[in-house]
């Protein structure tokens, strides 16, 4: 229970509460697949306000997996797929319209398994804190660079709706988890290719002595 309840509480209006979310790059919405894991009224509660906690959404039933994407299903995502390069570094953009402060990451999670694969991308011991005047600017805009050879990222990562880099904060003194999912594949090619150019590269530069 947050800011947003005591407020509406006080002045008695019928606000939405509202915390927070990702805005770029393109994040899972809810739809379809999720309303019929998880029940239409978990899909419109998101829609109205994407930046709810999964709390706002329990009980869940038992095909909704709240703790991964806030319910959010690929099937509902398949045209915000990214492709990313191995090595490459991703602006991400946040929206916090009621902080509470707390952890917050962002990692690579396979989403079959639920799991974390490698070491968070980024990691806020702090986030959030509403007792700042300001937020540091980097609780809403931040990159995450991807680990430049990664095997497991590769073949993990090589199928839309395998990987999605989560972003995850949870409120401490709140008790609400916030998470927004971009679906992305590694788009080896373009990996490859930048390699192949750089070799190309080396090779004219032996020839022309450069
Ligand atoms: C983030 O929240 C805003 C405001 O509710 C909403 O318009 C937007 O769709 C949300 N984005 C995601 C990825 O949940
Ligand atoms: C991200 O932060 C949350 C909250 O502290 C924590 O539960 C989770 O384990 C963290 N994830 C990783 C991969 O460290
Ligand atoms: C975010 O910015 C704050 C304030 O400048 C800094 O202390 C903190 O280390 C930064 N966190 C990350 C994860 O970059
Ligand atoms: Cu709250």
């Amino acid at each position: 229970m947050g800011k947003s309840f005591i407020i509406a509480a006080l002045v008695a209006v019928t606000t939405v509460s509202a915390h927070g979310n990702i805005t770029s790059p393109p994040a899972r919405l809810g739809g379809p697949a999720m309303a019929k894991a998880c029940g239409q009224s978990a899909v419109s509660a998101v829609l109205q306000d994407g930046t709810i906690p999964l709390e706002n959404l329990l009980p869940a039933p038992a095909a909704c997996n709240l703790f991964l994407c806030r319910g959010a299903l690929f099937a509902d995502n398949a045209a915000r797929v990214q492709t990313f390069a191995l090595g490459q570094t991703i602006d991400f953009t946040a929206i916090l319209p009621i902080p509470h402060e707390g952890p917050a990451n962002v990692s690579v999670v396979d989403t079959k398994t639920n799991q974390v694969i490698g070491q968070p991308l980024i990691v806020f011991d702090s986030y959030a804190d509403e007792n700042l005047a300001v937020l540091p600017a980097n609780n809403t805009a931040f990159s995450v660079t991807l680990p430049a050879a990664s095997a497991t990222l590769e073949s993990a990562c090589s199928v839309a709706g395998a990987c999605v880099l989560q972003w995850f904060w949870f409120g401490t003194a709140a008790k609400q988890t916030y998470e927004s999912c971009v679906d992305f594949v590694i788009g080896s090619g373009v990996a490859k290719r930048a390699a192949e150019e750089e070799k190309v590269k080396r090779k004219s530069a032996r020839w022309y002595g450069n």
